[in-house]
């Protein structure tokens, strides 16, 4: 039975301000689900936002008030068994809210792993690969301090993909800075951009165009996410890969735009899916359509990171890697063991469930009241 569910806000530092066209990141809020069964198994699940409103339609506190309020008691006293069921009854009842839907169907899936004795994967269909490429986002909005950065995940062997945050300054100012850390990095690394849906049609062709033409390998959502049209067009102008991230709202949107052709890939995060199973979803469409894939993030820490990695496990074709990395822009760790990062790939955790730990005593330190 689902005896308790709690919900816990969290707001962890960053490393560095984190610079996007729709927020600058100082801090990142995570609100961690803790589902507490009857037969003694919990399972956790999280949910982020990025720059609470700025990003999407839901908030960390939004997350939580809906879960404590509207969303547990419906819950509460169901078969923890039966996950599918119990998410079932929340689709039907509950309208939006993907992201609290989300970190829900991952605690009940944790705990049902950990009671079956099976690493999450394996209730995905089972995993292909146990490691992950990550790219890295350089989004300190300094030209020499991305490189320098940049410099440095090569040295140490943690990445060599890195997407660069643009659309907040003219395009012309947006392609010299991107075109320098090309420049500077050459082959040695790939590098792609995310607009954020900052540009018009008009001003993304120009953009686009000087960007294929210095190398860059990857072009995320540079327009509006409800200009599927626009997106469309864009990918069939260019030769470098378009991909829809905030487009993408889960299964529907996944097919919608398939119809279209109206991308070379998908960003299958499982916030923004409404679950880990509707991002599997979306990822079948893709499969289907000939539709790339590329891991993606919000930010999350490691519980998040960790479900999205299971998921991402299961898939035959990952051309795009990931960008799996939320918990190394993070101050502080809340599980007893960091996730393991070498090689440029994140090794996707073997045990049972999530395969990670919540340190509980630092968490309850760390807890807003
Ligand atoms: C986004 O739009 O992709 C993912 C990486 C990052 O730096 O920001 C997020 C959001
Ligand atoms: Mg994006």
């Amino acid at each position: 039975m689902i005896q308790t569910i709690e919900t816990i806000l969290v707001d962890v530092p960053t490393i560095r301000p984190h610079k996007l066209s729709v927020a600058t990141m100082s801090t990142q809020t995570l609100v961690l689900v803790r589902v507490l069964c009857g037969d003694g198994i919990e399972g956790w699940g999280e949910a982020t936002t990025i720059g609470g409103l700025n990003y999407g339609d839901e908030s960390p506190e939004s997350v939580k008030v809906n879960i404590d309020t509207h969303i547990a008691p419906l819950l509460v006293g169901m078969d923890a068994r039966q996950p599918a069921k119990a998410m079932a009854k929340i689709r039907k009842i509950i309208q939006g809210n993907r992201f609290a839907k989300c970190a829900l169907e991952t605690a009940l899936l944790d705990a049902q792993a950990r009671r079956l004795g099976v690493p999450l994967s394996e209730l995905l269909g089972g995993r292909v690969r146990d490691a992950l490429p990550v790219a890295w986002t350089l989004a300190s909005g300094d030209t020499a301090k991305d490189i320098a950065e940049a410099e440095h995940m090569l040295e140490i062997r943690r990445h060599r993909i890195f997407k660069l945050k643009i659309g907040l300054r003219s395009v012309a100012d947006d392609v010299k800075h991107v075109l320098a850390i090309k420049r500077a990095l050459g082959e040695r690394a790939s590098v792609r951009v995310d607009v954020n849906q900052a540009w018009s049609e008009l001003v993304a062709v120009r953009g686009i165009a000087a960007l294929e033409a210095g190398g860059i390998d990857l072009i995320e959502q540079p327009v509006k996410a409800v200009n599927a049209g626009a997106l469309a067009r864009l990918k069939q102008r260019f030769d470098v890969a378009i991909m829809a991230d905030e487009a993408l709202h889960g299964p529907d949107d996944a097919l919608a735009l398939a119809r279209m052709d109206a991308a070379d890939v998908y960003a299958v995060k499982i916030a923004q899916s409404g679950g880990l199973l509707p991002a599997l979803e979306v990822a079948t469409v893709a499969r289907l359509a000939g539709v790339g894939l590329y891991g993606g993030t919000m930010l999350e820490g490691g519980i998040g990171t960790a479900a999205t990695a299971h998921l991402c496990a299961t898939f035959p074709e990952l051309a795009w890697d990931t960008e799996l990395f939320g918990p190394l822009l993070l101050t502080e760790e809340v599980l007893r063991e960091p996730l393991v990062y070498r090689d440029y790939m994140l090794q996707v955790p073997s045990g049972p469930g999530l395969g990670v730990e919540i340190d509980i005593e630092k968490l309850r330190r760390m807890q807003r009241n």
